[in-house]
């Protein structure tokens, strides 16, 4: 996997997501939306994009891609998220990967054991 920085950082705990641990994890606040980005640390090539959720899931949420962390291109959405497992089948390349809340499963915010960006590239 490629990670060179997350945000949220040290407030919300986004290096929990991408630490490989399937036992710590990232928490927002529980508001929509709300959303973890991955710097990749220079362009890759991505794709496949699994998420671990906690059981503060979202409903709904995007997987977006970017070469500057400010011009957004959607490589995977859902409305109908049911948590556990999302094994994405992706085709992007940029730098920024962004999982993007929209609407939550429960009263809790979102909440990822894991996220995993992976490719070739
Ligand atoms: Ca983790």
């Amino acid at each position: 996997m490629f990670v060179s920085s997350v945000e949220p950082d040290s407030s919300h705990v986004g290096a929990n997501a991408v630490d490989g641990n399937n036992q710590t994890r990232w928490g927002s606040v529980h508001a929509d939306p709300q959303w973890i980005t991955v710097d990749l640390g220079e362009t890759r090539t991505i794709d496949r994009v699994r998420l671990s959720w906690e059981a503060a899931f979202a409903r709904a949420y995007k997987v977006q891609i970017s070469p500057d962390n400010a011009t957004w291109s959607t490589i995977y959405s859902t409305e109908t998220g049911d948590g556990g497992v999302d094994e994405l089948l992706v085709a992007g390349s940029g730098r920024y990967v962004r999982v993007e809340g929209t609407q939550r499963g429960t009263q809790w915010g979102y909440s990822l054991w894991d996220l995993q960006i992976l490719g070739e590239g």
